[in-house]
C-alpha cells in the first residue's frame, strides 16, 4: 500500500469479547473478519467502532493491543429491532434470494436508521483528519452516507459479507432508495461476487437516477467506485495447524471412531441458507436407492448454533434434527451409525482435524456470499487428499472451479456428483486438490484486504 492511512473498522461487533473468568478483561475474538484486520488496524494505530454483544451501556472506549477499542451500545428493545429484526429478519432472508419470507416493518426500520446514526457518529469521533474508515455488511448500510456528511475529509469504503440481491428482490424493499443511497456514501462500494457488484451498480442507477457503469457511479461530481473483493481466509494458519502431528493423530481418531467408512463432512452455521436440511434429504435418497450404505459410508455434520431466538432458525433446527433422527432409524446398524450429528462449536484445532479426516467436503448452500468452510477446507489439506462438492450458489464456486459444483435442489444431479466423488480417482482427486489450494492460497485474506484497501486508498 502507498501510504499508510490510519484505519477505522466499522462493524456490527467490536473484534474483542470478555475474557472469560476475567471481568475485566478482553481477548481477541475467533472468526475470519477479525484475523484479517486485526493485525492491519493494530499495525496503523488504528480504532474499531463496534457494539459489544450485550445491553451493557457501562463500556467505555479503551486500548486493546494498540487498537482504539470505541463501543457502540444497544438497548434490548434495539437489539430486538435493529439485530434480530431489521438485519435479521428483512435483509438477511431478502439478500439470500427471499428463500424465507422477508418481513417489513417501519419500526424496524426506524430502530435500523437510529442505530446507524449512532454508528456514524462513534466513526466521526473516532476518525483523525484523512483516515480511511471501512464500513462493514449489512447491519450498515446508511453508515457511509451518514458518515460522509459529518466528515468529508474521510476515505470511506463498505464491504458487503452477503450477496446483494437482484433488482426483482431488492425491488419489493420498501426503503430501497434509502438504503441505495446510504451506500453511495462511501468511496468503494465491495461485494463477494462480480453479479454482486453489478446488481448493485444496475439498482443504483435506477431507483436514484446515477449516470454511471458498472464498476464507476458518478455522485453529483464524485465518483464511487464499484468491484468485486472475494473474501477469504488466512491460508497459512489453517495449513501449518493442519500440519501439525497432534492434528495427523486427531484426523486418524475421527476415522477410527466413525468406523473407518467413507467420511462424508459438513461443517456449518445453523442458518437456514447453508441447505443443510436438504443435503440430509439427498443423503437419505441415496441411502434408499443403495447409491451409499451406512456400512461403506458415513455422513457427519457439524452446525454451531446460531441466532436461535429467531423463529426460522429454531424451525430449521427441528427439522434437522428430525430428518437426522429418520435416516438413524431407517439406515443405520450397531455401530455403523448413518448421520453423526454434532451442534456445537468446535475449536479450530479440532475442526482442522476433521478437515484432514474427511473423503469429501460437501458445501451445498442455497445461497452464500462466499462460504469460508469450503477455503478452510482446502487450506486444511496439505495432504493433497480429499474431494470438494461445492454448491453453485456459494460466491466461492466462481473461484473454487475446481470443485464438483452442484444445484442442491437437484437431488439427482447431486447425489451423482457424490458418487462420482466416492469412487473418484486418487490422481484426479490430487490433482483438483493441488489447483484449489493454489488458488486459496494465492488469494488469502491478507490479499483481500490489501486489494481493497489499496482501492480505498
Ligand atoms: P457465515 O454465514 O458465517 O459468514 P462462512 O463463510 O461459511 O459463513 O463462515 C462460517 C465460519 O464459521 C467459518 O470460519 C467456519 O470455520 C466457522 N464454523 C462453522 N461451523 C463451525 C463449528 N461447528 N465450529 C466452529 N466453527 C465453525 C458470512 C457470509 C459468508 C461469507 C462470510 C465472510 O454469509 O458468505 O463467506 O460472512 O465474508
Amino acid at each position: 500500500m502507498r501510504s499508510a492511512r490510519r484505519i477505522v473498522v466499522v462493524a456490527n461487533r467490536l473484534p474483542v469479547t470478555r475474557a472469560r473468568g476475567d471481568r475485566d478483561g478482553w481477548e481477541v475474538s475467533p472468526g475470519g473478519l477479525v484475523t484479517a484486520l486485526h493485525p492491519i488496524v493494530r499495525a496503523r494505530e488504528g480504532a474499531w467502532v463496534g457494539w459489544t454483544g450485550s445491553a451493557d451501556k457501562s463500556v467505555r472506549p479503551f486500548t486493546h493491543e494498540s487498537i482504539s477499542i470505541r463501543p457502540v451500545s444497544l438497548t434490548d428493545a434495539e437489539i430486538r429491532d435493529y439485530y434480530h429484526g431489521f438485519s435479521n429478519r428483512t435483509l438477511w432472508p431478502l439478500y439470500h434470494d427471499a428463500i424465507r419470507t422477508p418481513e417489513f416493518s417501519a419500526r424496524w426500520w426506524r430502530c435500523y436508521h437510529e442505530v446507524n446514526r449512532r454508528f456514524a457518529r462513534a466513526a466521526a469521533a473516532a476518525a483523525r483528519e484523512g483516515d480511511m474508515v471501512w464500513v462493514q455488511d449489512f447491519h450498515l448500510q446508511l453508515v457511509p452516507s451518514m458518515l460522509r456528511e459529518a466528515r468529508p475529509d474521510l476515505r470511506i469504503g463498505f464491504f458487503l459479507h452477503i450477496p446483494f440481491p437482484p433488482e426483482e428482490l431488492f425491488a419489493w424493499m420498501p426503503w430501497r432508495s434509502e438504503i441505495l443511497r446510504g451506500l453511495v456514501g462511501a468511496d468503494v462500494v465491495g461485494f463477494q461476487t462480480f453479479s454482486d457488484a453489478q446488481n448493485f451498480s444496475r439498482l443504483a442507477r435506477r431507483f436514484l437516477d446515477l449516470e454511471g457503469t458498472d464498476t464507476t457511479l458518478l455522485v453529483g461530481r464524485r465518483k464511487v467506485h464499484v468491484g468485486s473483493f472475494p473474501i477469504s481466509i488466512d491460508f497459512d494458519d489453517f495449513d501449518s495447524v493442519a500440519r501439525r502431528p497432534e492434528t495427523t493423530e486427531a484426523a486418524a481418531g475421527i476415522r477410527r471412531a466413525t468406523g473407518d467408512r467413507k467420511l462424508i463432512l459438513c461443517v456449518d452455521r445453523l442458518d437456514y441458507t447453508k441447505g443443510i436440511d436438504l443435503r440430509l434429504r439427498t443423503f437419505e435418497h441415496m441411502l434408499d436407492r443403495g447409491d451409499v450404505s451406512a456400512s461403506d459410508a458415513v455422513l457427519v455434520q457439524i452446525a454451531v448454533p446460531s441466532r436461535e431466538n429467531v423463529p426460522d432458525y429454531a424451525d430449521q433446527r427441528v427439522e434437522i434434527e428430525r430428518t437426522v433422527g429418520r435416516i438413524n432409524g431407517e439406515f443405520s446398524a450397531p455401530g455403523q451409525v448413518a448421520v453423526h450429528y454434532f451442534r456445537r462449536n468446535l475449536p479450530r484445532e479440532q475442526l482442522v482435524a476433521y478437515y484432514r479426516a474427511a473423503d469429501i467436503m460437501m458445501v451445498t448452500p442455497l445461497r452464500d456470499g462466499m462460504n469460508l468452510v469450503c477455503k478452510e477446507f482446502c487450506a486444511s489439506r496439505p495432504d493433497g487428499g480429499g474431494v470438494l462438492v461445492l454448491s453453485e450458489f456459494a460466491g466461492a464456486a466462481r473461484q473454487l472451479r475446481r470443485a464438483l459444483l452442484v444445484n442442491p435442489r437437484d437431488t439427482d444431479g447431486t447425489a451423482a456428483a457424490l458418487v462420482g466423488a466416492l469412487r473418484m480417482p486418487r490422481d484426479d482427486a490430487r490433482q483438483r486438490m493441488a489447483i484449489l489450494r493454489m488458488m486459496v492460497r494465492r488469494h488469502d485474506v491478507h490479499h483481500w484486504a490489501h486489494e481493497f484497501l489499496e482501492k480505498l486508498d
